[in-house]
């Protein structure tokens, strides 16, 4: 039985909600920018098993209301929570709990969705007494299914959490294919990019196109350049041979100017790796790929 369901994160702003999704698809996305508030759920993170698949959505936007447009907001995003199966709460265990915090709380208590707190950055907690007295005084307020303690940033613990995630979720389909991790805009405009090039290069000889994967893509921490791998994914033996070209010439004249393109969208140096693949039925994967690229 495959299972999967959709969860929401919420937490105030630095307690480490990117890092977490960052660990939990386990890898980095380079480009992480947090997008302005807005009512919208995007999708920030899919996780993807052999038995199960979660859906990460961001929920910005909770706050308290100033005017009547706040107030739709907050409604927005508190109606977001009865759609979704499960709610993840992150706090900060390095710092005392704040207004921010119970604020949102304030938000989620009486929710029919279940929480789970997470309590992130124990890397930081020296003494483990302290730790427990955090997590009673979050057990007090009667709200949490379950309380998880994680280190996002050492990625400690979090295989527990998916556990615990898991367990909530119902029988379901998997809404995304394997290789989706994210929805970052970066990703798709990149990917265009590689696909525009190779539609350029390969002219009316691959008569249905081609689709593209970023598989990769992660900034060096010593030097300005960003990795990029991705896969251009064609329907036959015969077209992987067109794109590639001989002698490798045409993929090599794609990468380039692919490169050159994404550096400027970018504005940092890229090493692009280009991978060709055959795989039957990516138009069904480019369908996917459009409705993520229209998610933000
Ligand atoms: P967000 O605003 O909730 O998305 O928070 P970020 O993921 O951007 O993290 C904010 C800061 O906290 C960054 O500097 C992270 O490196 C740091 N951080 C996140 N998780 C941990 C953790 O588990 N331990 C420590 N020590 N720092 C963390
Ligand atoms: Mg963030
Ligand atoms: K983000």
């Amino acid at each position: 039985m495959f299972k999967s369901g959709f969860v929401s994160i919420v937490g105030r702003p630095n307690v480490g909600k990117s890092t977490l999704m960052n660990n939990v698809v386990g890898e980095k996305i380079a480009i992480m920018s947090d997008k302005p508030q807005t009512t919208r759920n995007t999708i920030q993170a899919v996780y993807t098993d052999d038995e199960s698949q979660v859906v990460f959505l961001d929920t910005p936007g909770i706050h308290k209301p100033k005017n009547k447009l706040g107030e739709i907001m907050v409604k927005a995003a508190t109606d977001a929570f009865s759609n979704v199966d499960l709610i993840l709460f992150v706090v900060d265990s390095s710092r005392k709990i704040g207004p921010g915090d119970r604020r949102i709380m304030e938000d989620l208590r009486g929710s029919k969705t279940p929480i789970v707190l997470v309590i992130n950055k124990i890397d930081q907690i020296e003494d483990k007494d302290e730790l427990f007295d955090i997590i009673k005084m979050y057990d007090d307020e009667k709200m949490f299914k379950e309380i998880v303690p994680i280190s996002a940033l050492k990625g400690k613990n979090v295989k527990t959490l998916i556990n615990v995630i898991k367990e909530d979720l119902e029988e379901g389909p998997k809404y995304f294919p394997d290789y989706m991790v994210t929805d970052q805009p970066e990703r798709v405009l990149i990917a265009e990019l590689i696909r525009e090039k190779v539609l350029h290069y390969v002219d009316d000889e691959v008569p249905h196109g081609v689709a593209v994967e970023i598989e990769r893509m992660k900034a060096r921490k010593d030097k300005e350049i960003i990795d990029i791998s991705a896969v251009i994914y064609c329907e036959r033996d015969s077209h992987k041979g067109i794109i590639i070209g001989k002698g490798g010439r045409k993929l090599k004249g794609i990468g380039k100017s692919a490169r050159q393109d994404i550096e400027l969208l970018l504005g940092s140096q890229i090493n692009l790796q280009l991978w060709v693949k055959v795989k039957e039925n990516w138009r069904n994967l480019q369908n996917y790929i459009n409705n993520f690229g229209l998610n933000d």
